[in-house]
């Protein structure tokens, strides 16, 4: 039983939340006429001054698991604490007590007094005021998102990421069913691969209808809009388009001239789209809705990466429409024979000295196979950072892991490589990729195999200071 000392503004909110969510609640006030008011509404009341024990024990202070104190005035508080401390030792009770502070430096002594914890107000404030903001306002985006459609006469090419990733694939696929509904045709445009396993299952399991964009004319849409694509270069549309529609939650799509665009700082785009569905009541099926969970999912790394309170809100939403089934399968697709055998040559090479892995690969077909490599040997024993690389016809490719946290892997790799080719990424995970001729004239594979060990593993060593 949770028992609430005082009944203000914030007393009475809480105890209908914790009242929606099933939880009994007994609120005691001095006033004759709130004590009234709230038996009106139901609620367990108790009259009476909660600085005297006997009142607490009128109220089944004995019986309560969480005790909340929320007046304003801190002598009140601490009057309180005094009794509830007799009652701790006369009734043998140890109840959770949370107090309502009006400064941090309260806090200190409450807590001496035996609070549990305590309530900032202002800042519970803050924060409930920002949340709903940010709630608002997405609101009130989906609204103007359905005025700009309403201007399109014409089919909309939805421009997704080059090589796209789940979260871009199923934002892609939200708006096209929302644009849809609002009486908007469109197509989803990629470029570059659907290379990783997850990307594919996703698009096979899903049937996604995506269009290369090498096999159309993006003039001759009416609208373009870009989700989860960052900038122009990360996708197929040329500058010399200006796209209607910008959805996106990486910052630097702000750079981007658009009719419309909803640009927040959320863990996945497929987060956005999910609220606009939800906002238009526009119904979505079970793949869909399993497609923005697992989008949210990928791009949140499992809610430890970036999640905000609208990401848990939207799975929140979604979660009795998903297909856990499904779900299960686009989180373990199967493993190609190609990465397989790209795994095989991985743990064959591995080097390993002072927890660092390095392994060369050789020649691979598929380059997505690299970074399951790097990721599926970081759980080696004693392993604290990996670097697999492997080449094809045009380039060598490198993927790093680490979880070590002195070094951030992303700038390491840019240091080495990023003159002679592009590398770069975050702390922990890193890639990049340097073109052939880096490595001169080189005749035969055993030798172009020992020029990029010399150029890349041993200079791994040096750097990293084993070598
Ligand atoms: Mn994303």
């Amino acid at each position: 039983m949770y028992l609430l000392l005082g009944c203000g503004d914030v007393g009475f909110i809480l105890a209908n939340k914790l009242r929606e969510q099933g939880a009994e609640v007994t609120i005691v006030d001095k006033s004759q006429a709130k004590v009234e008011q709230l038996r009106g509404l139901g609620y367990d009341a108790v009259m009476g001054d909660f600085t005297k024990p006997e009142t607490l024990k009128r109220a089944g202070i004995a019986s309560a698991e969480v005790v909340l104190i929320l007046v304003k005035d801190i002598e009140t508080t601490e009057l309180t604490f005094g009794a509830i401390n007799q009652l701790k030792l006369e009734l043998k009770i140890d109840p959770v007590i949370v107090a309502r502070v009006t400064d941090v430096a309260e806090a200190q002594d409450l807590k001496k007094l035996g609070a549990t914890d305590v309530i900032p107000v202002s800042n519970v404030i803050a924060d409930y005021t920002f949340q709903k903001f940010r709630e608002l306002r997405q609101l009130i985006k989906e609204k103007q998102l359905r005025e700009i459609l309403r201007g399109v006469k014409g089919k909309m090419a939805i421009v997704l990421q080059t090589n796209p990733d789940p979260d871009s694939i199923a934002s892609g696929m939200a708006l096209k069913h929302y644009a849809k509904t609002f009486g908007v045709e469109s197509d989803i445009i990629y470029d570059g691969q659907i290379g990783h396993q997850q990307n594919r299952a996703m698009v096979n399991l899903l049937n996604v209808e995506l269009i290369h964009a090498d096999g159309v004319d993006l003039n001759e849409y009416k609208a373009h809009a870009l989700v989860d694509v960052s900038t122009y270069g990360n996708c197929a549309l040329p500058e010399t388009i200006v796209p209607t529609i910008v959805i996106d939650h990486h910052s630097v799509a702000d750079e981007v001239e658009a009719k419309y665009k909803d640009i927040i700082d959320v863990g996945a785009t497929a987060t956005i789209l999910t609220n606009y569905l939800r906002y238009a009541k526009v119904e979505l099926d079970e793949s869909l809705a399993t497609a923005l969970a697992f989008a949210i999912l990928t791009d949140t790394a499992d809610f430890t990466r970036g999640a905000t309170h609208l990401d848990f809100s939207a799975l929140e939403h979604l979660q009795p429409m998903i297909d856990t089934e499904l779900l299960y399968k686009l989180q373990s697709p199967p493993i190609s024979a190609d990465t397989c055998d790209v795994l095989m040559r991985a743990i064959r090479s591995s080097k390993i000295r002072s927890g660092y892995l390095i392994s060369n690969v050789g020649e691979i077909k598929d380059r997505d196979a690299l970074p399951q490599a790097a990721d599926f040997l970081l759980r080696r024993e004693g392993v604290l950072t990996t670097l697999v690389y492997g080449y094809d016809d045009n380039s060598v490719y490198l993927s790093a892991r680490t979880n070590d946290v002195r070094l951030h892997i992303g700038k390491l790799l840019k240091d080495m490589f990023g003159k002679i080719g592009s590398a770069g990424g975050h702390p922990t995970a890193a890639g990049g990729t340097i073109p052939l001729k880096a490595f001169g004239k080189l005749r035969g594979k055993r030798a172009l195999r020992g020029a990029i060990d010399k150029a890349i593993g041993r200079k791994f060593w040096e750097k990293v200071g084993v070598g």
